[in-house]
């Protein structure tokens, strides 16, 4: 019998500092109770590591793999090229250049191993989680039904916002 509490979602990150952005990611995963786990590896400093890691995912049952890195930012685009299961890439928002370098690194992938690259920094962030969401809902009406509800709730708060 498979597992229910296996992961789905797989969270990678270049570093510990990425962890005060992508905590967002995983607070939306729980909160839509999406089994998950959350990993730190990079495509510099541990890249066999990642290469290991992601390559074994799909066997593992992972439908969505989420990465997240700052600066020259290979961590998606190498994710990608070492499996076939969607890759939603984050770029955080870096020191120097504001993420302008993340983004750019993440989201000009070359035609052939795409990368779907969110926001820069905490919308990228929630935002990645709502969409590995909404590709695990394809195939699971509770979890569409969530996603539907979520939407409601938030269009409510906005229609009742009032200024002063
Ligand atoms: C990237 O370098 C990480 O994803 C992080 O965003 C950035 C800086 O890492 P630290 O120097 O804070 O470890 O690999």
């Amino acid at each position: 019998m498979p597992d229910s509490n296996a992961p789905l979602v797989a969270v990678i990150m270049g570093s510990k500092s990425d962890w005060e952005t992508m905590r967002h990611t995983d607070l939306v995963l729980t909160q839509f109770g999406v089994p998950h786990e959350s990993k730190i590896m990079s495509a510099h400093r541990t890249p066999a590591l990642t290469a290991e890691y992601v390559a074994e995912a799909e066997a593992r049952g992972i439908e969505v793999i989420i990465a997240a890195a700052g600066g020259a930012a290979h961590l998606a685009g190498v994710a990608a090229a070492h499996t076939v299961l969607p890759v939603l890439g984050v770029p955080m928002e870096s020191q120097a250049l504001k993420g302008m370098d993340s983004l750019l690194s993440t989201v000009q992938m070359p035609a052939g191993i795409p990368v779907g690259t969110l926001a820069i920094g905490k919308p990228g962030a929630t935002n990645a989680a709502l969409l590995a969401v909404a590709i695990l809902a394809n195939h699971r009406p509770d979890l569409r039904k969530k996603l539907r509800d979520f939407r409601e709730e938030q269009a409510r708060k906005v229609e009742q916002e009032t200024l002063p």
